[in-house]
């Protein structure tokens, strides 16, 4: 398996955490969205949108963060990353999505440059715009899961799932962008679980091949 994948991205972040958790070995391909190398018709030609994660396996050639963790699920079950029950398994991609969705896209690097060179938006604004949805989206989560009975070490119970895939990157995009998280207790406390399993911290962005 192959991952393109930028150090720094947390859609790629999130697939890096789930190949580990998964034990699967893969050859890591750097992306640098920063000299623009997404835009390349090399990667454009692998992935149509520009955007990083691109899985390639003998298989196929497979985007997007959520279905490329979920293809991995169908085609490695063990360890499973969707609990059981239908119920716990629409909680469980609710918070992904409430973060996949609704929070990262938002905040995102073509986003951010859009506001700043296209719009002519100041750099003070566009850090209100960052911190306003990721404020928006952590309070939320964290409304969400302090006092639900189904939230445990991890944002479901004992084992890690895709919604700490998901929270784990944004956290860290949050507090590169040193937004404090003194407000997301159970946000903070899920992450330390997640860190102290190696499938999570050798995903790190700070551990990875292209890592400045
Ligand atoms: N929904 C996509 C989002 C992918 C995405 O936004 N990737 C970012 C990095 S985190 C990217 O490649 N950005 C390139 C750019 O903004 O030009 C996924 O989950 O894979």
């Amino acid at each position: 398996m192959k991952l393109y994948s930028y150090f720094r991205s947390s859609a790629a972040y999130r697939v890096r955490i789930a190949l580990n958790l998964k034990g699967l070995a893969y050859d890591y391909v750097p992306v640098h969205l920063r000299k623009g190398e997404q835009r390349a018709d090399a990667y454009t030609a692998l992935n149509a949108q520009a955007l990083v994660p691109t899985l390639v396996d003998e298989q196929g050639t497979f985007g997007q963060s959520l279905a490329i963790i979920e293809y991995l699920e169908e085609r490695f079950p063990q360890p499973p990353l969707l609990p059981k029950g239908t119920e716990a398994r629409a909680r469980v991609r609710a918070i992904a999505l409430a973060i996949a969705c609704d929070i990262h896209p938002l905040d995102n690097t073509r986003v951010l440059q859009y506001l700043t060179r296209t719009l002519g938006v100041g750099e003070d604004a566009k850090d209100a715009w960052y911190r306003h949805w990721i404020d928006l989206g952590l309070s939320a989560l964290e409304r969400q899961l302090v006092d639900d009975p189904a939230t445990g070490e991890f944002c479901h119970g004992t084992a890690p799932t895709l919604a700490d895939i998901c929270l784990v990157p944004q956290l860290a995009n949050a507090r590169r962008a040193a937004i404090p998280l003194d407000a997301y207790p159970t946000l903070v406390r899920i992450e330390s679980a997640c860190a102290r399993l190696p499938a999570f911290a050798a995903a790190a962005p700070d551990k990875q091949p292209d890592a400045e």
